[in-house]
């Protein structure tokens, strides 16, 4: 049998950083701890089941140097790990376990004590049983007990990572290199590489990947045709062995595009039919591909508003082609008008998701999902949630988040995403009373959908890292394990991902949760205040700039002047905008008194002296969080320096230099802000710090 060892390039460089949190080292433990770590039996020749047994026996010998037994000698051996389908299982362990898997539904697991110090790792599927294996691996790493039984079912059907990757190795919004797919218009990849990738993917529960840019260009409208799907089809078959899925984002005018028809007209037959034979040719290439991800009448992309029709017409006529292979459309809501005037203070892009969606609820094919972002605007620091979520009733839908960190430092800042992702999956909407949180809209329990799911914008690249910065790859280990288990704490994960990466001295574990955990809060604090957004520059999206969008077409508006500042969001004065939520949230957000803080100027206009609920002033809150914010990063620079001793080298210059930038960027950011304030405003600092 191959070992995944064997997968991989001798030649490739020694990098801790590369194993991310499937590290290779020896844990504290001996193997007798573990008795059952002394031989596996499983029935070999199916390719997810014999992946799973290959990472068993590498973590196993990884962990305790010890091959365990495989094959003939396995079953002389007298503890042993079974692993595989209920049916796999000799009667005696079939009969221990059944009660177990019973509880289990989709691709989950159970990991089940046997008489006598076995243990059985035991899924519905194969692909359980390699999730399984992950979580056998990661509790021996973390020295827990497995005396227990284990039962785990996946919260959400879909834990899907999108890549904006083109077809010219550009990412766009990547900060870790070029893309580990393509290069020079050309599907290229070094399988050993997107090998690693796909198993770093499965070991966190990620069971699908759009493979290219939601921005579907000249090249990758070619994707669909024969071209490319030879290829396309190598990639998936790389993934395939770890039970990842793909999709592919598609030109909703690709029939025009490719030269074949006149329209793309949704209700065309002749459009219809050529949907139809290119879901046919994909499949021949690729028999398990997971559907298409469409970007329609979003930022310039073509959609069926030039023909009348609306998105219920455009994503149902796609999900028909797919429908006879079990294929879904993945139909994004990020549509707004990008073209606005920023005199005109009556539209307003935070309505526009529910306004365009909230309408056409009910009328979507049951293989369609409509992927939401998780704010109104565009991933900003500090969103509320988006309405649609409690707003769709009839419709399958999706969670997006961005997991690259576009507006969050760029792989070049700590911001540890896990706390804010919670934040948004336990809110509550009030859709169907109490309890209608995020996470129950999204995994389709609280509407009955068919469907659900979560999806990433992934942060990976070709950087040995993956992630650029290391304590970026925290952000891709959480989102997985939040895709799996939106109830898992945030303190849970963050240990999980600090003590497999970095290992478990107890000074880097509490410094690095402290670091981590600080990370969020410590980046708002220094950027855009109290939930307005943006103020950064256009195109990159990188480094302050407060009115860098302030005058320009994209409906992203602060409306500072010399008195106040904010956006007027509310039903009585403003655009609306608090309507589009249920009662309480509607209320609570619309009054002044009863708004959150870290939200009131995204959803009010107020005068600089208007007083928070914290006491302190807005404009004294600026400069005290600006001031605050660097001092924060000062004090991660501090903690990280004094591990200098306990982090191999390597990993903690690279770190080192990253919060050296941080530190640089958040003191500009603190001034320009500081300053822009001072000068609109007139009103200097209480504590008479420097502003320029
Ligand atoms: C893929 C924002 C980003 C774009 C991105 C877009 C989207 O506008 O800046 O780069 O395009 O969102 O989510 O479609």
């Amino acid at each position: 049998m191959k070992t995944v060892q064997d997968h991989r390039a001798s030649t490739m460089p020694v990098n801790l950083d590369y194993a991310a949190w499937l590290q290779a080292t020896p844990v504290a433990l001996d193997a007798k701890a573990y008795p059952f770590t002394q031989a596996i039996v499983w029935r070999t020749g199916r390719r997810v089941l014999d992946t799973a047994a290959a990472e068993l026996c590498q973590g196993i010998a990884e962990a305790f140097a010890v091959e365990p037994k495989v094959g003939e000698a396995a079953r002389l051996a007298p503890c042993r790990l079974y692993l595989g389908l209920p049916t796999d299982l000799p009667g005696f362990v079939a009969n221990q376990v059944s009660a177990y898997v019973q509880q289990v539904c989709g691709d989950g697991y159970v990991i089940v004590p046997i008489e006598g110090g076995s243990l059985a790792v035991v899924g519905h599927v194969d692909i359980g049983c390699l999730y399984g294996v992950f979580h056998l691996l990661r509790a021996i790493r973390m020295a827990q007990p497995l005396t227990e039984p284990i039962v785990q079912s996946p919260h959400n059907e879909l834990r899907m990572i999108n890549h904006w990757d083109n077809a010219d190795g550009t990412i766009e919004r990547g900060y870790a290199g070029k893309s580990l797919f393509y290069r020079s218009n050309t599907v290229q990849f070094d399988p050993v590489r997107v090998r690693d990738y796909a198993r770093l993917l499965a070991s966190v529960g990620i069971n699908a990947i759009a493979v290219n840019n939601v921005n579907v260009h000249r090249v990758e409208t070619q994707f669909v045709t024969d071209a490319y799907l030879p290829s396309l089809a190598r990639l998936a078959d790389l993934f395939r062995d770890y039970g990842v899925r793909i999709f592919l984002s598609v030109n909703f005018a690709s029939p025009v595009e490719l030269g074949d028809l006149a329209t793309a007209d949704p209700l065309d037959p002749e459009v219809q039919a050529w949907w139809n034979s290119t879901a046919d040719r994909i499949y021949r290439h690729i028999p398990d591909f997971g559907g298409f991800l469409v970007k329609a009448d979003s930022e310039f992309r073509p959609g069926p508003f030039t023909y009348g029709r609306d998105h219920a017409d455009g994503a149902n006529m796609l999900a028909r082609s797919l429908k006879p292979y079990g294929g879904l459309v993945i139909w994004r809501c990020f549509v707004y008008n990008c073209l606005q005037d920023w005199r005109d203070r009556k539209t307003d892009r935070a309505r526009a998701a529910f306004d365009h969606f909230v309408p056409l609820d009910g009328r979507f094919d049951d293989n369609v999902l409509l992927q939401i972002k998780n704010g109104p605007m565009d991933f900003q620091v500090r969103e509320p949630v988006s309405p649609l979520f409690g707003g769709l009733a009839r419709t399958n839908q999706m969670l997006e988040l961005q997991i690259t960190q576009e507006y969050t430092g760029q792989q070049k800042h700590v911001c540890y995403l896990v706390p804010q992702w919670k934040e948004i999956l336990d809110f509550d909407t009030h859709a169907c009373g109490q309890g209608s949180t995020v996470a129950r809209c999204v995994s389709g329990a609280l509407f009955g959908c068919a469907h659900g799911g979560i999806a990433g914008v992934v942060n990976v690249g070709d950087d040995l890292n993956w992630t650029g910065h290391s304590f970026a790859q925290a952000n891709l280990y959480g989102f997985g394990r939040l895709c799996w288990d939106p109830s898992l704490s945030v303190e849970t994960i963050t240990d999980e991902w600090v003590r497999l990466t970095y290992g478990d001295d107890q000074d880097v574990v509490s410094a690095l949760a402290y670091i981590l955990l600080a990370s969020w809060r410590t980046y708002e604090d220094y950027t855009a205040p109290l939930g307005v957004g943006w103020m950064v520059n256009p195109g990159h999206h990188y480094g302050p700039n407060v009115d860098g969008y302030e005058y320009s077409k994209w409906g992203t508006y602060h409306f500072s002047d010399c008195h106040g500042i904010g956006v007027d969001r509310t039903i009585a004065t403003g655009t609306g905008y608090t309507g589009q939520y249920h009662e309480p949230n509607r209320s609570m957000y619309e009054n002044l008194e009863t708004c959150p803080d870290e939200l009131l100027l995204f959803f009010h206009h107020v005068p600089y002296t208007h007083r928070l609920r914290s006491g302190k002033t807005v404009i004294q809150h600026i400069y005290d969080t600006h001031f605050g914010g660097v001092e924060a990063v000062e004090q991660m620079r501090r903690m990280w320096a004094e591990l200098a001793d306990k982090v191999d080298p390597e990993r903690h210059h690279a770190v080192r230099t990253r919060l050296d930038v941080q530190l640089q960027d958040a003191i500009e950011w603190r001034d320009v802000i500081n300053t822009y304030f001072y000068r609109k405003s007139g009103i200097p600092d209480r504590q008479g710090r420097t502003i320029f």
